[in-house]
């Protein structure tokens, strides 16, 4: 697809945040680069990769930024297979906001990458106006509050309704994204097994917590996708890919019908569509990283 912008000298390129179509890529040969606009938002949008202002290693610190600011910059660096940098871009998404996408090849990460995020080098870290902020849900928050107002609110307003949801999100990592972990590289068959007893009765409560959350609306975050939502919405290819990797039925129409209902409205949904991964890509990807640590 053209890119409906102008290219600019020290790897600038100045575009419309109108962009209509779902992907403009913006290619430099050797990392592949999205930027994605699903609404226009009345801005201009400046992509860069000039330098990174750092808050966790100089003493400079973070800028205060303006939400609504007339322009802004930003950049996702991340990995299409996994849930964290995925619950990212899903917000973004969302929330209709345009950004540059650099894929990440953990084995061989970005300089970019280890000066923007040196304590964890983890993906994903979101650069905005050239500061790094890193961890999946330290971002979704920082998004949420620099573009308040625009897009959906992923957070409630109320603070027990964001206590809770952020219960929730933590409750994800911890008990369902890392026993499904466990559950499929696991070392041993005891290992594997605790994985996915875990994972399963991870799932359980989550159908219970989206009753709850949801009271009879589509969504945990009710009538609009929130937090959680995007969260989860991380794992929902794993999820999908559960039975053909692990051999586990993660949800099901009887057990589970609110969560399958979920993801299956989640899943196509279009902010989620364009960018979650095809199941069968990540479902062979995954097979061929386990044999891969099976031979080590
Ligand atoms: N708690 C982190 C987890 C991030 C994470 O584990 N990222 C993985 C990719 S899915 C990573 O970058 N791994 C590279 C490594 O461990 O070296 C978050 O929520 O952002």
């Amino acid at each position: 697809m053209a890119l409906p912008g102008l290219a600019l000298p020290n790897s600038q390129i100045v575009l419309s945040a109108a962009c209509t179509g779902p992907h403009v890529t913006v290619g430099r040969p050797s990392r592949a680069r999205f930027v994605y606009s699903l609404t226009s938002v009345n801005r201009k949008l400046i992509v860069s990769s000039s330098s990174i202002n750092n808050p966790y290693t100089t003493a400079g610190g973070m800028q205060q930024v303006a939400a609504g600011e007339d322009e802004h910059e930003l950049k996702l660096l991340g990995t299409w297979r996994g849930p964290f940098a995925m619950r990212v871009r899903l917000a973004l998404n969302f929330k209709g906001l345009s950004y540059e996408y650099q894929e990440e090849d953990l084995a061989n990460k970005s300089d970019l990458l280890l000066v923007s995020n040196p304590v964890n080098k983890k993906v994903p870290v979101l650069i905005h106006n050239g500061m790094p902020i890193c961890e999946s849900l330290a971002i979704l928050e920082y998004i949420d509050e620099v573009y308040h107002g625009i897009g959906p609110s992923l957070l409630p307003a109320h603070p027990y309704q964001r206590a809770r949801a952020r219960f929730w999100a933590t409750y994800i990592d911890n008990k369902l994204v890392a026993p499904w972990w466990k559950m499929f590289v696991g070392k041993t068959d005891k290992e594997k097994d605790e994985g996915t007893k875990q994972t399963l009765a991870a799932v359980d409560m989550l159908e219970r917590a989206l009753r709850e959350c949801s009271k009879g609306k589509p969504f945990f975050g009710g009538d609009n996708v929130g937090y959680v939502d995007v969260v989860l919405g991380g794992m929902v290819a794993r999820m999908q890919g559960t039975e053909a990797l692990c051999g586990v039925e993660l949800l099901h129409a009887t057990k589970t019908p609110l969560l399958l209902a979920w993801m299956e409205r989640f899943g196509e949904m279009e902010p989620a569509k364009v960018v979650l991964p095809k199941v069968d890509r990540l479902v062979e990807f995954a097979k061929m990283k386990r044999a891969q640590r099976a031979l080590i």
